[in-house]
């Protein structure tokens, strides 16, 4: 059977003996990012997600590597220690593709965007990764230029991302149409809608779905076959049940994108309030929804890492 050719872990790289003998013996991995820990949940849930998610993992028969940098050294399967660090710490940033070399010259601590995260899982010879939302195109970016480095390093890196489609705050229209361009397959799990994140229903259309696990490792190893490097999307909508009321979702949003434009909050500040605001203005809702669609993502990771095992 083809398989990718992960390139050598940089140097600097820590990988986490049990994550490192997963991957030597085939045994299936899942790779979970850390901004959603340090800068997309609030204290202390966010520690309390990051373990549970990881026992989620276990449970499934599938070895969890949190991704993370700690005192600029990316580690692949953070400890428990470090995890508790990077949830508890003062001066955590949030570390893109671009931030990792600074991290590690300035020897900070980062939790890892869904960029950093999959470049650095894809190194480690990681194939699969859950996250909430992933980032894309933001409202205004015609004229800001702000589209999250999520979408070129996907284009890029040949990992298989579950996702609650891609943050209800952005422009899921132009982020479509980016990952279009960007060559990287977008599959509905049991559905044609896109999810909307904390809603099920974007109001966007797929052409493709896949409706169970072994669908999706089929897929991706399609993609290896064609010796394609592009990561594969599977858009996995949060239960109807665990959604965001749609209508609260909109006035919401709409309050959220106002407040981001009077502060004048840019650039990677922007995901972080546009989420911190909108827990607040929902009275915790959407934060149960965010947790709701991430518990699932992490099974569905989890499912998925063993069918391609
Ligand atoms: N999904 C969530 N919460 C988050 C994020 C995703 O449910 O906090 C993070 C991811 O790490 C993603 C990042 O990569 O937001 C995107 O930020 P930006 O738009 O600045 O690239
Ligand atoms: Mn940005």
């Amino acid at each position: 059977m083809p398989t990718v050719a992960h390139p050598a872990p940089p140097p600097a790289v820590r990988i986490a003996e049990e994550v490192h003998a997963a991957v030597a013996d085939g045994r299936p991995v899942l790779a979970l990012e850390s901004t959603i820990l340090s800068h997309g949940l609030p204290r202390p849930r966010n520690l309390e997600v990051g373990l549970a998610a990881e026992a989620e993992v276990r449970a499934a028969g599938v070895v969890p590597a949190t991704i993370g940098v700690v005192e600029g050294r990316p580690v692949i399967g953070l400890s428990h220690s470090e995890l508790e660090r990077l949830c508890t710490a003062d001066g955590v940033v949030k570390a893109s593709v671009r931030d990792l070399p600074i991290a590690r010259a300035k020897g900070l601590d980062a939790g890892t965007t869904v960029a950093a995260t999959a470049w650095l899982a894809h190194r480690a010879g990681i194939r699969v990764m859950s996250t909430g939302g992933l980032g894309g195109v933001h409202r205004g970016a015609a004229t800001s230029f702000d589209e999250s480095a999520d979408l070129p390093v996907l284009a890029e890196t040949p990992i298989t991302l579950v996702s609650a489609g891609v943050k209800s705050i952005l422009d899921v229209a132009a982020t479509l149409e980016r990952l279009e361009t960007l060559n990287v397959p977008v599959v509905g799990y049991r559905t044609l809608r896109f999810p909307g994140f904390t809603i099920s229903d974007s109001g966007f259309t797929l052409d493709y779905r896949v409706d169970s696990p072994s669908e999706a490792a089929a897929l991706a190893r399609a993609r290896d076959e064609l010796g394609q490097t592009a990561a594969v999307l599977i858009a996995n909508p949060v239960a109807p049940e665990h959604q965001l009321d749609p209508g609260l979702h909109d006035r919401v949003l709409a309050e959220a994108l106002a407040a981001a434009e009077a502060e004048g909050v840019t650039g990677h500040d922007t995901t972080p309030f546009l989420l911190e605001r909108f827990q607040r203005a929902t009275s915790g809702r959407s934060l149960e929804a965010n947790l709701a669609l991430y518990r699932a993502n992490v099974a569905l990771g989890a499912e998925i890492a063993r069918a391609l095992a």
